[in-house]
């Protein structure tokens, strides 16, 4: 049976323990100001401030462990100066527009939200070496279409082998890919990126970081902004960071140490309403279709649509995807 995906209504504002009476000078709410995170390190977070000033900021006791995460949108009280050793105080979070959470038990039962708020996935696979598996690609897609989120594969080491046999199996889907390869031209990718927040996704040893790097400049501004502003040391590897692309390109949001997000929660309803072209045929299926069988609305659409017949392939092959155990 599937379990619920923790959403932003799991993050319980519980009623502070605390006995001290209110006192008049503290923090009104109402004149909070919004800010984006972009990484938080136990329970420091670094924020950008719709002007662009960065400002370093701890969550109020109240919001709970993990309630905070790279890419919310939270409301902020107290010193929002951004000057050195100044500290603000996140006291709300808006609701998301969508999350990945990563599995963090062997049997998947457990999940952590990692990133919130996300527009692209950039599935990233080597052409070889290692040797891409759709597996894991065709998974990465269906949490990408459960959370509404644009997914782009990006095939590296492009010197090393021709992927476009690989990627034929995508073509159904149309999504959006590329081929590069180290000191290659990056400009259809970074225009691509422009604008966007997209999370970067894959397995150890395929060159994320190399793409990361190139991207950005080598610049590591943000991870040295967070060390200082927190005043503890190395940022953690294990967090989710946004790095800035230059000259206002876009965040890469990086997720070093996660290969896979929780796939146990998916909804095949929302990975369906991503192909929002189907829903009028997928209305006139019968109660709790599989979308695989004869008297599935789709067949007929297929047959009056045979352009879309990849896609509706396409869709069956991920929900089938989404329902078989994960390996
Ligand atoms: N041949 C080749 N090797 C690459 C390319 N990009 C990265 N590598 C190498 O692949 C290895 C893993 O790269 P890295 O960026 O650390 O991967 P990560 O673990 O995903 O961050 C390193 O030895 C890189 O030098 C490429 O385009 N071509
Ligand atoms: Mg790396
Ligand atoms: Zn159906």
């Amino acid at each position: 049976m599937a379990r619920r995906r923790p959403d932003e209504s799991d993050v319980r504002i519980r009623p502070a323990r605390s006995t001290r009476p209110r006192s008049k000078d503290r923090p009104s709410h109402t004149d909070s100001v919004s800010a984006k995170v972009l990484t938080v390190d136990r329970g420091r977070t670094l924020c950008r401030l719709d002007s662009g000033v960065l400002v370093s900021a701890m969550k109020a006791r109240e919001l709970g462990k993990n309630s905070v995460v790279v890419g919310d949108v939270v409301n902020l009280v107290g010193d929002v100066s951004g000057q050195p050793g100044s500290l603000a105080r996140i006291v709300m979070v808006q609701p998301r527009r969508n999350s990945l959470s990563r599995t963090i038990d062997d049997a998947g039962a457990f999940e952590k939200t990692i990133a919130a708020n996300i527009d692209q996935m950039l599935i990233v696979a080597a052409c070889a070496n290692p040797e891409p598996r759709h597996g894991f690609i065709d998974r990465c897609l269906a949490v990408a279409y459960d959370q509404g989120i644009a997914p782009i594969i990006v095939m590296t080491k492009r010197d090393l082998a021709d992927p476009s046999e690989f990627l034929k199996s995508y073509d159904a889907l149309a999504v959006t890919n590329f081929a590069i390869q180290r000191d290659g031209d990056l400009s259809a990718l970074q225009s691509i990126l422009a604008g966007k927040d997209s999370v970067l996704i894959g397995h150890s040893g395929v060159g994320k970081s190399t793409l990361v790097n190139a991207l950005t400049g080598g610049n590591v501004r943000a991870t040295g902004d967070v060390n200082d502003a927190t005043g503890r040391g190395r940022h953690t590897s294990s967090s989710a960071i946004a790095l800035d692309i230059p000259n206002d390109s876009g965040t890469i949001i990086d997720t070093p140490g996660v290969r896979s997000f929780g796939l146990e929660h998916i909804d095949r309803n929302r990975v369906i309403s991503s192909f929002s072209e189907l829903a009028d045929a997928i209305s006139s299926c019968p109660k709790n279709c599989s979308h695989d069988e004869e008297k599935c609305g789709l067949n007929d659409y297929v047959l009056q649509h045979p352009e879309s017949q990849q896609r509706v392939q396409g869709l069956r092959r991920l929900l089938n995807t989404t329902s078989q155990p994960i390996t």
